[in-house]
């Protein structure tokens, strides 16, 4: 009887579960981790289910994701700084750890060196970003940043605001990280 009950409760209650542990677990612990590995069984019976919700399955097409190109580029919000994406890798971008080659040009078009900058994932759907702090650093090609780790599938929203004695701006790009 117990176990009819549970298994009809399980869908929805599992695949909330999932997103959640899953966020947690980046944010500070993983305290449904155990619960889930316990059911082995489960996973594959509901694996249709969480692989649709956790897997961010159906972003592909969400407006908000942009298409990855190499040295894709735009305008800062202030129109102030140029942000080009010059490579991703692995590019497109992935679920796990990526390395961004940024580069960022001023309103003559001359290459901005010597900025801080500050990069920040963020997954609107959820309100989440992502506790690894990327290591930003600069050389001749431009700005490296990785890891940038955007752990889970879903739109992610990557901040990047660069600031230098005298300019400042930032920009958003924005990607469909399949599951
Ligand atoms: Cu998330």
């Amino acid at each position: 009887m117990i176990h009819v009950r549970n298994s009809l409760a399980r869908p929805t209650l599992r695949t909330f579960g999932g997103l959640l542990a899953t966020c947690a677990c980046i944010l500070g612990g993983c305290p449904a981790d155990k619960a889930k590995s316990t059911a082995p069984a489960d996973a594959a019976a509901d694996g249709g289910l969480d692989g649709g919700l956790d897997g961010g399955v159906g972003c592909e097409d969400d407006a908000r994701g942009q298409t990855y190109m190499p040295g894709m580029s735009q305008m800062g919000k202030l129109s102030t700084l140029k942000f080009e994406l010059v490579t991703s890798d692995p590019g497109p971008p992935v679920k796990g750890n990526n390395s961004w080659l940024v580069k960022i040009s001023d309103p003559s078009g001359n290459a901005v060196t010597g900025a801080t900058l500050r990069v920040t994932p963020f997954m609107p759907d959820h309100g989440h970003g992502t506790a690894v702090k990327a290591k930003i650093s600069e050389s001749a090609k431009g700005y490296t940043v990785t890891p940038l780790y955007l752990f889970m599938g879903g739109i992610w929203q990557v901040t990047i605001d660069a600031k230098t004695d005298k300019l400042s701006d930032s920009t958003v790009f924005s990607f469909c990280i399949g599951g």
